[in-house]
């Protein structure tokens, strides 16, 4: 008998659907309407769980598993998972180490770009049929400000937080960060706080993990970066405090955001939504077909490695 697979949210390429068909009995959870009843018919059976970064799966879902050896997460935060329950209980906890850093650290560079850029503001000037209508063509379309040379301070030194580092300082950007300590591996100033990093930066990046923190990106931080500082989040939501940052950006404390993430998806703070100085994105750093595929690889071998008896090499718990 395949093992059961309880998936508590979608894997969008379809090869690696079809190879988690061929492999194990998967059981939508998401997909369904009254997922109380679908709960009590399939809980006693399930053995492996799929889930997202962002989704992660609570406590209470886990103790309503009483067969459950492994949970594999299609993406690379454990923030969403109670990672210390899955410990006390033996249970694997996988993730797709490694395989979305550049995905995540190009969209990083892609958000400060466009926002700074102000390259939104021109696609939709062009599409509104706006381009050379002007009397004074200057006037509608402000100049915009270099990327290439700021100052860019990135939060949380880790693989995405590197991999942007390399990315900015191809573009003769001066790094710096901030993280649990300096690391002698790296080139880069540390800053052993957020606001003396956000005082001397230009941007910010966020790439921190989200396991211990939260609002940590608050007023405070967003008044030492400053009216002309740009804030880019591509880690987690809930490290920055959303109500500060909105009202630093209602008031011009700061120049302007880039945010693939929020603190309560899918729900995007309306007032952003018309301020031509900050450029959203639905959680997408890691949705390329590459990355997705090379993260559903990561799903299918963790699954099969514990149902072959083995410790999931990704396993983060066990
Ligand atoms: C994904 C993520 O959007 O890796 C993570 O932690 O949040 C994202 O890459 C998500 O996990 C897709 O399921």
């Amino acid at each position: 008998m395949k093992p059961e697979i309880l998936q508590l949210s979608p894997v969008l390429i379809p090869s690696i659907n079809a190879k988690l068909n061929e492999l194990f009995t998967i059981r939508p959870y998401f997909q369904q309407a009254d997922k109380e009843a679908y709960l009590l018919e399939h809980a006693a059976n399930i053995r492996g769980v799929i889930s997202g970064g962002h989704t992660g799966i609570t406590k209470a879902m886990m103790m309503r598993l009483p067969a459950l050896e492994v949970v594999a997460v299609n993406g690379v935060g454990t923030d969403a998972v109670d990672m210390a329950y899955a410990r006390e209980r033996g249970i694997h906890v996988t993730a797709t180490i490694g395989a979305l850093t550049d995905d995540v650290a190009d969209l990083a560079i892609g958000l400060l770009i466009a926002v700074c850029r102000g390259i939104n503001t021109g696609d939709r000037y062009v599409r509104d049929g706006k381009w050379g209508k002007s009397a004074t063509p200057l006037v509608p379309l402000p100049l915009a400000r270099q990327f290439s040379g700021m100052r860019v301070g990135i939060v949380g030194l880790g693989r995405v937080g590197r991999a942007v580092a390399t990315r900015a300082a191809a573009f003769n950007c001066q790094i710096s960060y901030t993280d649990l300590q300096a690391m002698d591996d790296v080139p880069y100033g540390f800053f052993s706080t957020l606001t003396a990093l956000a005082e001397q930066c230009d941007a910010l990046i966020v790439a921190a993990a989200a396991d211990k923190v939260e609002g940590i990106i608050n007023t405070d931080v967003l008044n030492a970066l400053g009216k002309d500082g740009y804030l880019i989040n591509v880690a987690r939501g809930k490290l920055v405090n959303e109500t500060d940052l909105v009202d630093a950006l209602t008031e011009g404390r700061i120049a302007g955001a880039g945010l693939d993430v929020f603190v309560d998806e899918p729900h995007v703070p309306e007032v952003l939504w018309s301020m031509e100085n900050v450029v959203l994105q639905p959680h997408r750093a890691s949705a390329t077909v590459e990355t997705r595929t090379r993260m559903g690889e990561i799903v299918v071998v963790s699954l099969e490695q514990n149902f072959r008896g083995e410790r999931p090499a990704y396993s983060l718990t066990t």
